[in-house]
């Protein structure tokens, strides 16, 4: 079989050289650069018009003698296009699948940024900053559990089953045992409880953590919050003593220039009671949304502890005397940051989360 090119018809003549078709191929194949040209380069080498096509199409014109090689040459020169191009393209996809990549890389430093990573929420570390100022007064720090009995959370705490003052938390129950029996805890308060059971005066101790009621979100509330419970119990303890610590730590946490005054107010297990407010830090006291138009914010509720939760937890009232008190967590971040409206702090806007 000798080489003979195409016809001007463009029939291959009877004459084919398959090792120069794939010569051929191969130089092609060198100047192809994407898998779209590619398969369009395939059509050529090897679909119905192709050169290969023709001159196998041509075969029938050989002597009869000379068909067997012209055709067995044919196929060999197929098979090896067939190869060269599966070589190319599993070369092509490696490159398309590498640019595809790279385009598509993020740069997780970037989106994140160095100023968040890392980073405790605001709520945490006023908790953390709350605790250093008490135990740098002198207090220890204890924890309770969220999930809390009747008892812990009312009952010790000078709240009977049917106590009207139980209203004064909109309570989360759990279907644990018998109906309502069983609650996440609507204040630290039941943690002062555990802690004069487990441990005998004199007790200086913080208790922060969280706290759940069913309070509709606004400025100043979020269903899930903190406190930072104080309890002191000990020989001698005045409401001297219980301003003085207040007015101590508002000092340390606020600065000189923040006012707090202490306002009478009720709570079953204290007696006297009152609620503690600091000027609002938003409009520096001359009325705001936040503060509904009053310029003060309260930020907890104290007193000295009742007699009769010093029966409760088998403590003699007659020898010990204590005060303790209950600060929103969140509401001092507030205060401390200059947040109008609390629901940022669970909102995770990042763009705020950055800002304090
Ligand atoms: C109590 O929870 C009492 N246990 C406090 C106490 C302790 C009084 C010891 C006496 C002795 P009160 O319900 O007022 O009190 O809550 C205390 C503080 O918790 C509030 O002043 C506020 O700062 C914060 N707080 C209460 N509810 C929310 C809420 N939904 N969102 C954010 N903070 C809240």
């Amino acid at each position: 079989m000798t080489p003979s090119p195409a016809g001007d018809d463009g029939s291959e003549s009877p004459g084919v050289d398959p090792e120069g078709l794939v010569a051929s191929a191969v130089d092609r194949l060198a100047m192809i650069t994407t898998l779209t040209a590619l398969d369009e380069l395939q059509t050529d080498l090897l679909g119905k018009r192709s050169a290969l096509a023709r001159a196998h199409q041509g075969l029938v014109a050989l002597d009869p003698g000379e068909r067997p090689e012209a055709g067995r040459r044919l196929n060999e020169a197929r098979r090896q296009i067939e190869s060269h191009l599966a070589v190319a393209r599993r070369a092509l996809e490696l490159d398309e699948r590498s640019t595809r990549l790279e385009a598509d890389r993020l740069d997780l430093t970037e989106l994140i940024g160095p100023a968040l990573r890392g980073r405790l929420h605001v709520v945490q570390r006023t908790r953390d900053e709350l605790e250093d100022v008490f135990v740098g007064m002198g207090f220890r720090v204890a924890e309770g559990p969220e999930a809390e009995t009747d008892w812990y959370n009312f009952e010790a705490l000078n709240m009977p089953p049917a106590h009207p003052a139980r209203g004064m938390w909109d309570t989360l129950y759990l279907e644990v045992g018998e109906p309502e029996t069983v609650m996440l805890r609507t204040h630290t308060s039941p943690v002062q409880v555990r802690l004069m059971e487990s441990q005998g005066p004199p007790i200086y101790a913080v208790m922060p953590g969280k706290c759940y009621r069913r309070d509709t979100p606004d400025a100043r509330h979020i269903p899930t919050f903190h406190q930072i419970e104080g309890l002191v119990v000990d020989r001698g303890i005045s409401f001297a003593d219980l301003a003085g610590t207040i007015e101590t730590f508002t000092t340390a946490y606020f600065g000189a220039d923040i006012h707090s005054r202490l306002r009478p107010s009720y709570f079953p297990f204290t007696e006297p009671s009152a609620e503690y407010e600091i000027t609002c830090t938003i409009c520096k006291g001359s009325g705001c949304r936040t503060c509904s138009q009053t310029g003060w914010i309260e930020l907890g509720g104290c007193g000295m502890v009742d007699p009769a939760v010093f029966a409760a937890v088998g403590l003699d009232a007659e020898e010990w005397t204590g005060f303790a008190f209950g600060f929103g967590i969140d509401r001092c971040a507030q205060m401390r940051h200059e947040i109008p409206d609390m629901r940022v702090f669970f909102d995770n806007d990042v763009r705020v989360l950055r800002q304090i």
